[in-house]
This record gives structure tokens, sequence and C-alpha cells, in this order.
């Protein structure tokens, strides 16, 4: 396997404002508990641990551990229907710098997340390196919606398309530059819940999907080494984003919104132990992770092993 010649450079984000419920914001604890460290020294790397910055945690705001009812409420008037949108911003503008300045020192940027909207500050970091980045996005649902689409409200289904310059300008502004993706360097991979808007906005657009119909028909190998192809002609960077909904709940069943029939445990490892030969990815996030669902931490010990696959654990 391809192992990288660079230190990993380990961010955790312990956010969970973005998403339709808490608990995501402990899914860099439970990955740091399921032995992330251990594993990457065991191949062979250098590992930096940066200490979560601060962000808020919505520790002065009643949510419950359920927001559905405020996301209901939220979405009868525009402004309300961008949840938490002040605190998210300021997650991302510090998640961006941060990010920005680990891939400077010359380590690989390995974001742990936190819910999906912190895709946004990872993203925005990357791009500042990358005037071509491309994303391999890994997701049950597309994160496409915007302001007008959105049925919830929640920003961990707006991220992507904030990327790409669709959205509120407090996310699709951070670091100055918008969008940071060209839809044309975006693959979906495992898509099994869309929105209308999405829909429509991934017909209209050149990003690339790969839905589970699309994986059950071509295969995973296929699929990646299409993915593979199409980033490394036209890409200067490519960063991974994961979320751990992707995976089939029966694998991954620690996650805020699973969705059954998705793609199995040696499918997510295959993979990744094919983007890992491939030798592309520049920065990888993995979200969603949400321990207090969780059965015995076991979506967060799927994550570290899937990490260590993308970084070079063969079984032999
Ligand atoms: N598309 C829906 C549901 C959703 C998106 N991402 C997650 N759930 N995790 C929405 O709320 O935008
Ligand atoms: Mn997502
Ligand atoms: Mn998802």
């Amino acid at each position: 396997m391809n192992r990288l010649r660079k230190p990993i450079g380990v961010i955790s984000v312990p956010f969970d404002l973005g998403a339709a419920r808490r608990g995501a914001a402990g899914g860099p604890h439970a990955i740091m508990q399921a032995g992330l460290e251990a594993d990457l020294r065991r191949l062979g790397y250098d590992v930096h641990r940066y200490e979560p910055f601060p962000v808020d945690d919505g520790a002065t705001i009643d949510l419950g551990t359920d927001k559905d009812a405020i996301a209901t409420e939220g979405a009868n008037t525009a402004q309300s229907k961008l949840n938490f949108v002040r605190e998210v911003a300021a997650a991302n503008r510090l998640l961006a710098e941060q990010v920005a300045a680990t891939a400077a020192r010359g380590q690989f940027p390995l974001v742990l997340g936190g819910d999906h909207s912190i895709a946004v500050g990872t993203i925005a970091g990357m791009a500042d390196r990358y005037a071509n980045l491309g994303v391999v996005w890994f997701d049950a649902h597309s994160d496409l919606n915007t302001a007008e689409t959105t049925p919830s409200g929640n920003i961990h289904g707006m991220s992507l398309a904030a990327s790409l310059g669709l959205g509120p300008p407090e996310l699709t502004g951070i670091r100055g530059h918008a969008p940071k993706l060209k839809p044309e360097n975006v693959v979906l991979i495992g898509t099994r819940s869309l929105d209308q808007g999405e829909k429509e906005l991934i017909r209209a657009s050149n990003i690339t999907c790969y839905t589970m119909h699309d994986i059950d028909r071509k295969g995973i190998p296929l699929v990646m080494e299409e993915t593979i192809r199409k980033l490394s002609g036209s890409c200067d960077g490519v960063h991974l984003s994961f979320d751990a909904d992707s995976v089939d709940p029966l694998f991954a069943p620690g996650t805020g919104t699973p969705v059954r029939g998705g793609i199995s445990y040696r499918e997510a490892h295959l993979a990744l132990e094919l983007l890992c030969e491939a030798g592309i990815v520049t920065s990888a996030e993995f979200v969603e992770v949400n321990p207090a669902i969780d059965i015995r931490n076991e979506t967060a010990r799927l994550t570290v092993e899937l990490i260590a696959s993308l970084l070079g654990d063969t079984i032999l």
C-alpha cells in the first residue's frame, strides 16, 4: 500500500450545532478512544494532535437532545431557516485557519468531526492551497441544500452547496474567496436520500453522483476507478469527506441520520484502500460519528479502521 510520506495533523472539531440532533460533538473523543493515534503510529506515521479549538457547544442554548422541533418551527421564516448559522460560521472560520496552517507545515490534515457542517471550514482551508481542489464526498445524503431548498434548516445538509458557492455569505465567504470548489471536481458516492432541490441541482450541474443504485450496478472497484481517473486528471489536490452515514447502519449505527441500504463494511474499506493506492488524497475528514447513539463505540472503531485503510494499512 501507498503510505503517505508526511506526518499526520489530527484536528478535532467537537461541534454539532449544524446537525439534526446533538451528540456528534463527542465524535473526536470517541474516535481517539477507539485507538486512532496508536493505529497511526503502528503504520509508521508521526502524529501531531491539535487541541480542539474553542467552538460554541450550545451549552447555553436549551436544545434538549433533539433539535427537530426547533428545526420544524424555524422552517417558517427565511432567516431562521439557517439554524445556528452564526455558530457554524464561527467554528468553520477557526477550522479553515487551522487546516490551512496544518497543511502549510507539511502535514496531512486529518479532521475529526463533528457534524458535516464542518466540511465548509476544512474545504476552505485546503482551497487556499489548491486552485483545483477535488472532493470525494461519501454520504447517504448530498448536503446540497440551500436556504431556499432546505427542509430542515440544518446546516450539515448544506455544506457541500456552500463550498460550491451556493448559500449564505457567512459560509461561502470564509477565507475570502468563493466558490471553493468547481462542480466538475466533486464526486458524491453512496447517496440514497436526496431532496428535490438537491436532485435538480445535481442534474443541472457537472457534479458526479454515484448513488447506491450505481454502486449496486457497477461495483465499488469501477466506481472508484472512474472517480480516481476523473480527479487525478484535472485536480491539483483531493479532499476526502467521509460521512459515517454513507455506511450501512448495520455497520455504522452511531450516526444522527442513518439511512438503510448503504455501502457495506467491506465496500467502505475497499473504496478507501483504492484511494490510498492511487495516492491522490491530500486531506481527509471523518464526520457524523455520534457516540451518544452508538453501540459500544462500534462506529468510532469502524472510523479508525477506515482511516487506517486510507493511510496504508493492509490485511497481509
Ligand atoms: N437532506 C436533509 C437531511 C440530511 C442531510 N444531511 C443529513 N441529513 N445528515 C436536510 O436536512 O438537508
Ligand atoms: Mn453529510
Ligand atoms: Mn449524511
